[in-house]
């Protein structure tokens, strides 16, 4: 920010008011639909045309992550599955934004920025086969279990955040000795009782904590225009900190909004929230069906604003990229593919025992005891053929 936000929190020249729901001159947007970078008086994407070049890479790779696992629930290898579509810039250009050190709590769709976190493609795909309970590395990967619970996360995401507080780890003058924390949420969360105890215990404490709100317009079947008189962002004022709407489908505004949100945390300037303003172009979940509930239009009215095409057709006219350099990524796409298919066919089941093991740091004797129970409660069945146990 060039300018200091207003004594209630509010970015300069802004006033709070009732009836904006739509106002969309509020929305940072640094890349238009068209393919055209655009200027923005507080904000800027810093970075040059090969690193848009690996942004749209990566989108183009989250894209075809989240295909493939609507494809595989489809053909029964999945139980379930969220899709992303359409919300590839606001994961890519968020998730781009977290350093080593800060930490990421997600939803359950956040399937792009898992990927920016070096998840396993296995690992992510597991909890919706059944096979895990979706227990990575937190710690490796700076990057928390998916959270089902909506909202849940954002405590625990404020939580860590003053944590980090209270280690030392912001306002340092190194700046590789600090960190932040990136928390995602959507617009149906905000309108959730934990979601709104965590903006009070982050504003309160002055926690280095980024709410990111994926206003991807709605909550299953609720629409986001429900969830609030006043657009999100503005939400945030009331609990005393920065909030800020960025076009969600526009990844080098979303990049540079992120950016901004985290280093401020860092540098221990407290919390922000970011309205990332985008659309869920497929269903809720594998579950759902959203031709009942909302009007194909409105899909189409989104599918003009695609994250990716803007970008692509930004880079082409540029010169940053040619035809030779899409058909390249079209190959490692293909090949990430085949990666994710065949990694997920061969994800097996594990056993109700290995649970105990992993349930503690160091087993306990009680659960030791529960595992010996359940083992030899097993023991008493006749073995099951190969075909009846699956
Ligand atoms: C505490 C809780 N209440 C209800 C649900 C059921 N539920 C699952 S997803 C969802 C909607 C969430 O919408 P939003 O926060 O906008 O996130 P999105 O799915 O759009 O990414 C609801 C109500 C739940 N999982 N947890
Ligand atoms: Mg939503």
């Amino acid at each position: 920010m060039s300018q200091p936000l207003q004594p209630w929190g509010g970015p300069p020249g802004a006033t709070p008011h009732a009836d904006a729901m739509t106002a969309s001159d509020e929305m940072v947007q640094l890349l238009t639909p068209e393919g055209r970078r655009v200027e923005h008086p507080d904000f800027a994407f810093t970075g040059d045309d090969a690193e848009i070049a690996g942004l749209l890479r990566e989108m183009v790779l989250a894209r075809r992550l989240d295909l493939e696992g609507t494809s595989l629930q489809r053909q029964g290898e999945l139980g379930l599955w969220p899709p992303l579509l359409g919300q590839e810039a606001a994961q890519i250009g968020s998730g781009r934004a977290v350093r080593d050190a800060d930490m990421v709590f997600p939803t359950y769709r956040e399937h792009g920025v898992a990927m920016l976190r070096g998840v396993p493609v296995g690992d992510m795909l597991a909890l919706f086969r059944g096979t895990s309970m979706g227990d990575w590395d937190i710690d490796e990967h700076r990057f928390g279990q998916y959270q089902i619970i909506i909202g849940a996360q954002t405590l625990h995401a404020t939580g860590y955040a003053m944590a980090l507080q209270r280690d030392g780890l912001i306002g340092n003058p190194e700046p590789d000795r600090n960190a932040a924390v990136l928390v995602y949420h959507g617009d149906g969360a905000s309108s959730q009782g934990d979601v709104n105890e965590s903006y009070v215990f982050a504003a309160s404490f002055q926690a280095p904590v980024v709410f990111f709100c994926m206003n991807n317009q709605w909550a299953i079947s609720e629409p986001s225009t429900r969830q609030s008189r006043i657009p999100l962002y503005q939400r945030a004022w009331g609990y005393g900190f920065p909030g800020v709407r960025v076009d969600g489908n526009d990844v080098l505004a979303v990049k540079a909004v992120t950016d901004w949100a985290m280093e401020r945390a860092r540098q221990g300037q407290g919390p922000a929230f970011i309205e990332a303003f985008t659309y869920r172009m497929g269903a809720h979940t594998t579950s759902d069906d959203p031709t009942k509930y909302r009007l194909s239009e409105e899909t189409e009215a989104w599918r003009r604003k695609d994250p990716i095409e803007r970008v692509k057709t930004y880079l082409l006219d540029a010169g940053a990229i040619d035809d030779g350099w899409l058909s390249d990524l079209d190959a490692e796409a293909d090949a990430l593919g085949e990666h994710i298919r065949s990694t997920c066919r061969q994800l097996d089941s594990e056993s109700l025992a290995h649970r105990f093991d992993v349930l503690f740091r160091e087993p306990t004797a009680e659960s030791e005891d529960d595992r010996d129970a359940h083992l030899s409660y097993l023991a008493r069945f006749e073995p099951l053929s190969e075909e009846s146990a699956r």
